[in-house]
């Protein structure tokens, strides 16, 4: 199967990039440069037309949207690494509520924080009351995700999987918002362990660890 992968560095694709690495798959990797605008030129909204990175194209056929990819990439490659349950699983329902979960729901409220507060939106959109109380959800989720991680070392259980990537890529981004994980001792030391990982530092390079 060939991989080519459309990404940029410290972006939505930093995930796809760790996972690659964790699953040890040969993929051609694009940098592309998005202050220069290179996702909205006509060649590559051909394969996405919203002109975003990442994008997976899989033997020639694009596949975007992260969390699509990174449990497309579990389905494929890693149920046989031992790093994505198998299909029929109670832990693969699992692994799919945790990774739907961190984008859909958490990653949603991070989106809302930046428009209410984040220095690269326009100040006119700012809404503090808004950014507080979207704080506020966000560590109530914390919360929720302290009390999975305090009954077993990783989300699935005992070993780490691709649904701990996910979960924790999409935290540490989070962090960098300002999201604080301060009174979240397992989520903290969860994520501590994750950034040890060679293949976090594929994906985050040299960016210092967060916590
Ligand atoms: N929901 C999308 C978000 C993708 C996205 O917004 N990517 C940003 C980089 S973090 C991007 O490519 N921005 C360029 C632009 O909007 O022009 C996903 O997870 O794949």
């Amino acid at each position: 199967m060939s991989l080519k992968l459309f990404a940029a560095p410290m972006s939505s694709a930093t995930p796809v990039v760790c996972a690659l690495a964790e699953l040890d798959l040969d993929c051609e990797i694009v940098m592309l440069d998005l202050q220069a605008g290179e996702q909205k030129r006509p060649a590559y909204l051909a394969i996405n037309p919203h002109g975003v990175v990442p994008t997976l194209v899989v033997d020639g056929t694009p596949l975007f949207e992260t969390v699509e990819i990174l449990q497309w990439l579990g389905e494929t490659y890693g149920v046989e690494r031992g790093l994505w349950p198998a299909a029929g699983t109670p832990e693969r329902l699992t692994a799919l509520s945790w990774s739907g979960w961190i984008y859909a729901s958490y990653g949603a409220l991070v989106g809302t924080l930046n428009f209410a507060r984040s220095p690269h939106v326009d100040a006119a959109l700012h809404h503090p009351p808004l950014a507080a109380e979207v704080l506020r959800r966000l560590d109530a989720a914390l919360g929720r995700l302290d009390a999975r991680l305090a009954a077993r070392p990783f989300l699935l259980g005992d070993a780490y999987s691709l649904a701990d990537l996910t979960v924790a890529c999409v935290v540490t981004y989070s962090l960098y918002c300002g999201v604080s994980v301060e009174g979240h001792p397992h989520v903290r030391d969860w994520l501590r362990g994750f950034y040890t990982r060679p293949a976090y530092a594929r994906g985050w390079g040299d960016a210092p660890p967060m916590v």
